[in-house]
């Protein structure tokens, strides 16, 4: 057999190309100086609050999905066996909360979204990300924000499980954005051509969130 022989595969071999040439993953992330780590109006906390719509889902690992669906070239629903045979990432971040919490060296193991995303493969007019989660809960954000460098799909904490008042047995955590962005029982991630308001988007709070620029509320 000859290697110039096309694959099966060629369509997905392509597009993936395609998708990691066009660079999208590298837009997201803004870094910043160290002297900037606390953004404007927060404060220091050494606890990690709650803060939910106050419906906290059981989920069993038996029941738990992830969908991935909309401008994708391969949907994917994945359950907890195959979600845990991807690759599995760690990071450390900072969380900033919009109720002007911030809480420092967070460490997070999980799936990266852009091991996610290489495997849904976003089609070129995917732009935006709507998360919607177990208790009903939505939140929008632009893909190459989604697809930043330290963004997970984290199912542990500081070494432990997740736990189900912070979105466990997994969560989403977007780091550079105010944590209402960082959606908590993830169940489904759907690409879209424009961006739309999630929960809070559409009760007033900003459609970005950069905690840096406070965009707090939309009129920020
Ligand atoms: N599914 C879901 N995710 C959610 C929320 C929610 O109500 N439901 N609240 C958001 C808000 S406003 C914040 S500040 C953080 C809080 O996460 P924590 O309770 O782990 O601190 O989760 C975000 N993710
Ligand atoms: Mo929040």
């Amino acid at each position: 057999m000859s290697d110039d022989q096309i694959p099966d595969d060629s369509k997905l071999t392509t597009s993936k190309r395609r998708w990691a040439a066009e660079g999208k993953f590298l837009t997201g992330r803004i870094s910043r100086p160290e002297t900037e780590r606390l953004p404007p109006g927060q404060h220091l906390v050494k606890n990690w609050p709650v803060l939910d719509l106050g419906q906290q889902p059981i989920i069993s690992i038996d029941s738990w999905r992830l969908e991935v669906g909309g401008l994708v070239e391969t949907p994917l629903d994945l359950n907890w066996a195959a979600f845990q045979a991807l690759e599995q990432s760690a990071t450390v971040s900072d969380i900033h909360c919009v109720t002007t919490w911030s809480r420092y060296d967070n460490k997070w193991k999980g799936v990266s979204t852009r091991d996610l995303l290489d495997l849904a493969m976003p089609k070129a007019e995917a732009g935006y990300v709507m998360l919607t989660s177990y208790d009903g809960y939505t939140t929008n954000l632009p893909l190459s924000d989604f697809a930043a460098e330290d963004a997970i799909l984290a199912t542990a904490w500081e070494g432990l499980p997740l736990t189900r008042d912070h979105g466990g047995p997994m969560r989403l955590v977007v780091p550079h954005l105010y944590f209402w962005k960082s959606a908590k029982w993830l169940r489904r991630i759907d690409l879209l051509p424009a961006d739309k308001a999630g929960f809070w988007e559409k009760n007033g709070y900003h459609m970005y969130g950069d905690p840096w620029r406070e965009q707090r509320y939309s009129e920020d």
